[in-house]
């Protein structure tokens, strides 16, 4: 059976689930929302429904139940290799079954058949100036696929709400076949001279990816395991959110993945990991090119902090533990590049850093996120132009997003439309709980 058939039987065998709860218990409550959570960014209130992951504060993710380590033990890999492919991850997270190796084949072969980036979104990067910000170059290079929507042209055509996720799946297929591609282009096009590597389709996509950057194995491994690590991160997180809100309109995927990305380019999100290694350069410029000691390190996050900033790579709005996202990244330096300096300056972050941001009392959580040591590991292989980083983490966060929207519109999800309340209202409401 193929994903699609596959992946529409389980929708129908769960849509009696949705509408039973939306029918018979609508009126249950799941929560409250304080005047804190409204005017602090909706943190914790309970709104949103996901069955691809699901984020425990002192746990860390588990995809479709299954924490990280048991994703990266059970998937189904190339021979040879320490990491799934990210096709089998695809697969896992759509239907919550660990594919067989001929599954994955379907799913490769299906990749390749999708593969080819139309040419005019390669001039549309090229006609962006060259200092524009690689997630700019990105985001809009999806913007100009849109025109091969296969929801929009089945919208204008007839659109009826129980087969809106075909059309989402295979806009969906299509572009996480096209990423990696469009992502390597923007890289060698803005830092390697216009030097472009052509893509092999017949590699799976972290293989493929490699290839098209110019970097050796093990970076294929790096990639998958970049890419499965960034997916998904339940539902509320600014990039995954904005793409199910956009979708929620009936925008199409391209639109609505457009808009995750430009979400994901922010330095509270997707961005940090850019900006931790943007943090550390600038620290080596400062001592005059010398490797940090922990005391320069902790007079140098004092300062950052004293000026306002934030320690990147550091805090979550959910999670209370180090990161297990940031675990796995270390276990794999601690594997492969035990003697880099630059995991060794990042690894003396992690001693001092959570002990002064604890000492400083404001963050719920000192411990690392994914972004503190996702730089280290590409920053190894070559890849130093880290304001490129937030690209890497953004093919890897549509697989999540993509599986997502693929689900709201087999479930029917409606508009997402949230209730405002005026300053006045929330006095009012102050005064007569008095
Ligand atoms: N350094 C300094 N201060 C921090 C901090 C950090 N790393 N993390 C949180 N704080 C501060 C907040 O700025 C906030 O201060 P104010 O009260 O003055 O506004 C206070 O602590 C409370 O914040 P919080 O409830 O602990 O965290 P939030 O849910 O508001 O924000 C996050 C979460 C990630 C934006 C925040 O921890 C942060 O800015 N971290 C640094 C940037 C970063 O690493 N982002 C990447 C997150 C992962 C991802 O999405 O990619």
């Amino acid at each position: 059976m193929s994903l699609q058939d596959v992946l529409g039987k389980k929708i129908e065998e769960h849509r009696p689930r949705t509408t039973k709860l939306l029918k018979e218990h609508a009126d249950v409550k799941v929560g409250e929302v304080t005047i804190g959570q409204a005017i602090g960014g909706g943190r914790s209130v309970k709104m949103l429904v996901t069955d691809i992951s699901y984020l425990d504060p002192n746990e860390g993710i588990r995809f479709r139940g299954k924490t990280i380590p048991e994703v990266m033990a059970e998937l189904p890999k190339m021979e040879g290799k320490d990491y799934p492919t990210v096709e089998a991850f695809w697969y896992f997270l759509l239907t919550g079954d660990v594919p067989t190796d001929a599954d994955v084949s379907e799913v490769l072969a299906d990749f390749k058949k999708r593969s080819e980036v139309p040419s005019y979104v390669f001039d549309v990067i090229r006609a962006l100036p060259k200092d524009s910000h690689p997630m700019v170059m990105f985001s809009s290079a999806i913007m100009a696929m849109q025109k091969e929507s296969k929801f929009a042209k089945f919208y204008e055509e007839g659109f009826n709400k129980m087969d809106a996720w075909k059309s989402t799946f295979e806009d969906s297929t299509d572009l996480l076949a096209r990423l990696p591609e469009v992502a390597a282009f923007i890289y060698r096009y803005k830092y390697k001279d216009g030097d472009i590597i052509a893509s092999n389709p017949d590699l799976d996509m972290g293989a493929n990816f490699a290839h098209m950057m110019g970097i050796d194995a093990p970076y294929d491994d790096v990639a998958r395991m970049y890419f499965i690590l960034h997916s998904d991160h339940e539902s509320g997180n600014a990039s995954a959110h904005t793409t199910h809100l956009v979708s929620s309109t009936l925008s199409d995927p391209y639109y609505a993945l457009s808009a995750g990305i430009n979400a994901l380019a922010g330095p509270l999100h997707g961005r940090a990991n850019q900006e931790v290694l943007s943090w550390i350069q600038d620290l080596y410029k400062k001592l005059g090119g010398k490797v940090p000691t922990k005391e320069d390190l902790k007079t140098a996050l004092w300062d950052t902090l004293n000026s306002g900033g934030v320690i990147p790579g550091y805090g979550h709005a959910v999670l209370r533990l180090p990161d297990p996202r940031y675990t796995s990244q270390r276990e794999y330096c601690q594997k492969h590049l035990p003697e880099d300096e630059l995991f060794k300056v990042v690894s003396m972050i992690f001693d001092v850093a959570p002990d002064i941001l604890k000492e400083q009392g404001k963050a719920k959580n000192p411990w690392p996120n994914v972004d503190a040591q996702s730089g280290v590991i590409q920053w190894y292989y070559g890849l130093k132009e880290y304001d490129f980083y937030t690209v890497l983490f953004g093919v890897g966060r549509a697989i999540g997003v993509l599986a997502n929207i693929t689900w709201d519109r087999g479930l029917g999800y409606a508009l997402e439309r949230p209730k405002s309340l005026t300053t006045s209202m929330l006095e009012d409401i102050v005064k007569n709980a008095k």
